[in-house]
């Protein structure tokens, strides 16, 4: 299987996110990309190619252009108010009761309130290259969408910065650009045909759910640890069914703390199943390790050997796969879960990688 890999990913540098007002090491680092290229490239069965410039238009098909324009512009607009931070990240938010019975202002001229009128959480920080990285990684879904339009069955785009996250105006959680979202456009624009989003990181992708809920011809479907418990909190529920064209297009599947291996089969026959019930012959995966047991910021129970079963199940839908890294934050085993489901997607056996897993 082709493999679409940009080494921009690493201008994304990012030493700490801020959880709860309090910086942390960063979870989301270029480290973790860095371990599935080596584990792929050490396998011999996934040859490597960069990504081409797919440039602006893509995006801002499901962008708002406001939300490009800051991105481009933040880290210079930081820089010219001379504010002796490591990274920009937002003060405060135009959340819901603040705005409650009145009109929403405009797009402030301070870079603290720029940020927080395009984010919507604070651990999700904007240094010097994070725009160049989430360009980068937009391309990335972009050449993968190409491989797959132009005959291959499946083929596999290692996205850093992820993108589930990022609505059509908002950015966070880790992502900036919906890689997914725009891939599954850009598929359905150049074929004409429904395409579905299978979204397996443990996280809801709530940004995805966004772009797409009123549509009907994106079909949204995810795994995800239940938002009452979990982060985005606040979508991700079962009764998120999609709204005035999309009814029925988005489908939910949360899951309790400590799901394991079992369990998680059975949600994936269901989402499969709910999939080929429509109309399609792509299937953009949205593809996250965080569901790895040891992952240090999930609580799912997932094993290495089952993610070779999920890839052999999604690809038994017969549909050709556009599959793009999301999340997973165990660094020591991600090259090793990716390489298993990427595996097990094209048929070839499981084995254990030497040293990893
Ligand atoms: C793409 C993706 O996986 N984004 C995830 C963003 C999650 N951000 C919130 C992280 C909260 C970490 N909570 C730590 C709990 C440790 N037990
Ligand atoms: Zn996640």
């Amino acid at each position: 299987m082709q493999v679409v890999y940009s080494p921009a990913h690493n201008l994304h540098d990012i030493g700490s996110e801020t959880i709860m007002g309090v910086a942390v090491p960063a979870n989301e680092v270029a480290e973790r990309a860095e371990r599935i290229r080596e584990a792929l490239d050490a396998d011999g069965g996934f040859p490597r190619r960069e990504p081409t410039d797919h440039g602006p238009d893509p995006i801002t098909a499901v962008h708002e252009p406001g939300l490009l324009r800051f991105l481009g512009d933040a880290w210079a607009h930081f820089r010219r108010e001379r504010l002796t931070l490591p990274s920009l990240i937002p003060e405060s938010f135009p959340v819901r009761g603040l705005l409650e019975g009145m009109p929403p202002g405009p797009e402030p001229t301070a870079i603290s309130g720029r940020a927080g009128y395009w984010a919507f959480d604070t651990s999700t920080p904007i240094v010097a290259g994070t725009y160049a990285a989430a360009r980068a990684s937009v391309d990335v879904a972009l050449t993968t969408v190409d491989l797959v339009l132009g005959g291959e069955a499946a083929a596999y785009g290692l996205c850093r910065p992820p993108g589930h996250h990022a609505a059509r105006s908002m950015y966070g959680g880790y992502c900036f650009f919906n890689n997914a979202a725009i891939a599954a456009e850009a598929i359905g624009r150049a074929t004409g045909e429904p395409v579905a989003i299978l979204d397996v990181d443990y996280h809801h992708g709530n940004g995805s759910q966004q772009i797409f809920w009123d549509r009907g011809d994106v079909h949204y479907v995810s795994i995800h640890a239940d938002p009452v418990r979990q982060y985005p909190y606040y979508l991700g529920f079962a009764n998120e069914t999609g709204g005035r064209g999309g009814v029925g297009a988005n489908l939910n599947l949360p899951l309790p703390a400590g799901t394991d291996d079992g369990a998680y089969l059975a949600c994936i026959d269901r989402a499969l199943d709910a999939i080929v019930a429509r109309p399609g012959s792509v299937i953009v995966v949205s593809l996250g390790f965080d569901t790895y047991a040891e992952d240090p910021i999930g609580d799912f129970a997932l094993s290495t050997p089952v993610y070779h079963e999920i890839g052999r199940r999604v690809a038994a839908t017969g549909r050709r796969l556009v599959i793009l890294q999301e999340g997973g934050y165990h660094r020591p085993t991600l090259g090793a879960n990716a390489r298993a489901w990427l595996r097990g997607v094209e048929g070839r056996p499981f084995d254990h990688l030497p040293g990893a897993g």
